[in-house]
This record gives structure tokens, C-alpha cells and sequence, in this order.
């Protein structure tokens, strides 16, 4: 088995059992980050070939409250497989995950593939169906969140599960950019933002995420998602917590943790 390979079984090995392993830039392992996008890669594919489907994109620290939060300042992408949804009308049953964190964001749905080396914001716009808020549920494979850049990358970026709002508005006519965000956990307000605390506005992070996947030829499809970072730092949970996200002129979102 490849040095590549092997870190993937341990880091898909690890998120099926509950369990961490040590960060590779710990065990001396220097990872370079198309290595670590490869590792990525496989550990995706591994849950592929256990049945799930791709069904888009996450980006993940694009915004300074998650850079700060993890110490780590370069913008990273991860995929989200079927596997991962969850229902804001269900519990979210924490069980299947060792240290679950909730964090807001905004989700594009697609209405046109995407893909190229100079796609912008505009071109991003052009190519959403629809905008909504989501909750993402972050489950690192490491001890305590603490990675590199490399590491991070290498464990799919921390993606675990994701929920979406029901109601899903045409991005024509908002300026995501200005939209107000709220995130509570328990009835209190833990942190405020907007959209444009994702590089500027989601749109423009997700330019920069089909950017990036064009360097390693891959593109997005109409019909994928796409999480456009967090706004906020996130919140650990534990069973009988409940968490909402707000944004402005989108609506909110409400999940409670079983
Ligand atoms: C890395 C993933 C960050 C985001 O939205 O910024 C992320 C982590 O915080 O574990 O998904
Ligand atoms: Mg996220």
C-alpha cells in the first residue's frame, strides 16, 4: 500500500469507528497539499465505493472568524457525499460522530456546471439555480480539531454531515454579501456575521474553489451544492442542544442535537 493510501484507510478507518488518529505533520509526515488533496480524493472515493454519491462541495476557513478559529489562514475544499445529509425536522443523532461542531453557512445550489480557470463571481451567480441557509456538522479525524493545513485537507475537511433550509430563493436581486447572519445555540446568540465573510461574498468563494478544482482538472455539475464556508466560528454540541442559524432575506434554520 502507497504512503498515500495508507493515510487514507486510517483517516476513513477512523471516522467509521469514532476514532482519531494522530495528524500526519505530527508523525513527521510532510504531506505537499496536492498529496494531501490525493489523500482526499481517496478517502472521498472510499465512501463512494460504499454506496454514497457526490453531491458537491464544502470550502472550509474561508472566512476569518474559522481561519482564527483553527489557526490555519488558507481557505481549504472538501466534498460531501449522499451519506452526509441531515434533516432539520429530524434529531440530529450526534452518535455517529466524535466531536460534532455546528457551524452557519450559505449554500448555492447549481443550475449549471461550472468549471474553469477564470470563473468569478459573476460567473458563479450566473450558474446558481438557487441559495439557502445550511448548517454544517464538522467531525475532525484528529484530537481536539488541531491540524495543520496538510492535515486538515488530508481528512476532507472535517466534513461530516450537512443540513439545508427548505426554502431555497433565486440569488437574483439579493446582495449576499450584506446579508446578516445569526448563530445561537441553546436560545443565546453566540455570533454574528454577514456574507461577505467568506472572501468577500460566497459567491466569490466558490469562484475560487472552481478555480482551484480546475488546477486539478476537476469541475462542479448542475445540480451539485455547494457550502460556501463558514461565517462564524463553530459550536461544539453535546445531546439536547439546539442550534440556529439566521440569514438575512434567506431565512433560518433550526436543528436540535439527540
Ligand atoms: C475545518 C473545516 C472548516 C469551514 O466552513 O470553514 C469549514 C475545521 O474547522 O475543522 O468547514
Ligand atoms: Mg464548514
Amino acid at each position: 500500500m502507497s504512503r498515500l493510501t495508507s493515510l487514507a484507510a486510517s483517516l476513513a478507518d477512523a471516522a467509521a469507528a469514532r476514532e482519531v488518529v494522530v495528524p500526519p505533520a505530527r508523525r513527521g509526515i510532510d504531506l505537499a497539499v496536492g498529496d494531501a488533496y490525493l489523500v482526499q480524493d481517496e478517502v472521498v472515493d472510499r465512501r463512494v465505493a460504499a454506496g454514497a454519491a457526490p453531491v458537491g462541495l464544502k470550502l472550509g476557513l474561508t472566512s476569518r472568524a474559522k481561519q482564527q478559529e483553527m489557526g490555519v489562514d488558507e481557505p481549504i475544499l472538501g466534498w460531501l457525499t449522499s451519506d452526509m445529509v441531515r434533516f432539520a425536522h429530524e434529531p440530529l443523532d450526534l452518535s455517529a460522530f466524535r466531536q460534532p461542531r455546528l457551524e452557519p453557512e450559505i449554500a448555492l445550489v447549481l443550475g449549471e456546471d461550472l468549471e474553469g480557470p477564470a470563473v468569478s463571481a459573476t460567473d458563479v451567480l450566473a450558474a446558481t439555480a438557487g441559495v439557502c441557509v445550511a448548517i454544517e456538522v464538522l467531525d475532525s479525524r484528529y484530537a481536539d480539531f488541531s491540524f495543520t493545513h496538510v492535515d486538515v485537507v488530508a481528512d476532507n475537511a472535517s466534513a461530516a454531515a450537512y443540513l439545508l433550509s427548505e426554502t431555497v430563493r433565486p440569488a437574483g436581486g439579493l446582495d449576499l454579501g450584506l446579508c446578516g447572519v445569526c448563530l445561537y445555540k441553546n436560545g443565546e446568540l453566540t455570533a454574528t456575521s454577514a456574507g461577505a465573510a467568506t472572501l468577500g461574498h460566497p459567491a466569490a468563494a466558490t469562484a475560487w474553489a472552481v478555480r482551484e478544482l480546475h488546477r486539478r482538472r476537476r469541475g462542479l455539475r448542475a445540480g451539485q451544492i455547494v457550502l460556501s464556508g463558514a461565517l462564524t466560528g463553530a459550536v461544539a454540541v453535546a445531546p439536547g442542544d439546539w442550534v440556529r442559524a439566521e440569514v438575512d432575506s434567506l431565512g433560518e434554520l433550526q436543528v436540535t442535537c439527540a
